[in-house]
């Protein structure tokens, strides 16, 4: 692994060679930079949470997402069912990239591609545009119609990766499913396609009934949970994932706090990344930035790697 400190404080650190003040980012689709952004005005920019910024997953196609409900509260989570609603590339490009190319910090821009074809599409449109520092293929997203889940399967991630590497210059990051047999198999297999990084963990499948019906509650019949309920099993597959490959790891799953996040620096990520904990509180990055920053140095927690 790199010898980069993860927590570099005041110094900033580098994540696939794209300078980041540090190591806190958003997990994709947690965070709405643009309905912040009214709602706060520049002061966003000021006190923005994250030291660099995924977008909500973006398809070829615009799509309406799931029927709702598309939430259930769990002890300790969130099951969610949205369905990748998105503008499709046309629309992302020309509608949410300029608003998102404001924000202070670089911008990671999130794909899901139906297809090989589709995905070789939006790497190559996304990577085009100066604005995107790095890209994250998604294929680990439990909420689609298919179930299929590229990223379940190794060979199935190193070909959607081989096929899009050549397509651009800009660090590729390939975010993991847990709702694989072996995750750090598929780590492996995404590092010897090409990825630059790979990010998880992405939502575990889960489901709720409606407490009359005992019909499922969400629309979508199944979604994926997050929260502090799965950051045990996250922090074991960052664990596990670094331990197997030398790309850089991002690592997210439950963190709330952070102690949390110099729990997954010290299992061996990069960076780390908040999820649902900006439902509850949309300044939690930035909290959580700072109690990491009040850890530097006091906890040997912070070994390079
Ligand atoms: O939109 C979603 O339902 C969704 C996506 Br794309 C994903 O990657 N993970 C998730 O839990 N939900």
């Amino acid at each position: 692994m790199s010898r980069q400190s993860p927590v570099a404080g005041r110094q900033g650190l580098d994540l696939c060679a794209v300078a980041l003040r540090g190591p806190v980012l958003n997990g994709s689709g947690t965070f709405d930079a643009i309905a912040a952004r009214r709602a706060f005005g520049d002061a966003l920019l000021e006190r923005f949470p994250f030291d660099a910024f995924v977008s909500k997953t973006i398809t070829l196609a615009p799509r309406e997402g799931n029927p709702p409900p598309r939430l259930w509260e769990t002890p300790a989570g969130l099951i969610n069912s949205i369905g990748l609603p998105n503008k499709g590339l046309d629309g992302f490009l020309a509608g949410d990239l300029p608003q998102l190319a404001e924000l202070p910090v670089p911008l990671v821009v999130s794909v899901m591609g139906f297809s090989r074809d589709e995905l070789a599409t939006l790497v190559e449109r996304v990577g085009e545009r100066d604005e995107v520092a790095m890209i994250e293929l998604n294929v680990s997203c439990p909420n689609v119609e298919t179930g299929l889940v590229m990223g379940a399967d190794p060979a199935e991630t190193a070909a959607a990766v081989e096929r899009v590497r050549p397509l651009t210059a800009k660090p590729v990051i390939v975010k993991l499913t847990p709702n694989a047999n072996e995750p750090a198999g598929v780590a492996e297999a995404a590092e010897s396609a090409g990825a630059d990084a790979v990010s998880l963990i992405n939502t575990l499948k889960g489901m709720a009934l409606h407490p009359g019906t005992r019909r499922p509650w969400l629309g979508g019949g199944t979604g994926g949970v997050s929260g502090p309920a799965v950051r045990a099993v996250a922090l074991e597959q960052v664990h596990s994932v670094a331990g197997r490959v030398s790309i850089p790891v991002i690592g997210m799953g439950g963190i709330a706090s952070g102690a949390h996040a110099a729990e997954f620096l010290a299992a061996g990520a990069r960076c780390v990344a908040v999820g649902t904990e900006s439902f509850r509180d949309p300044s939690a990055g930035r909290r959580i930035g700072a109690e990491l920053t009040s850890l530097v140095g006091a906890s040997l927690a912070f070994q390079d790697h």
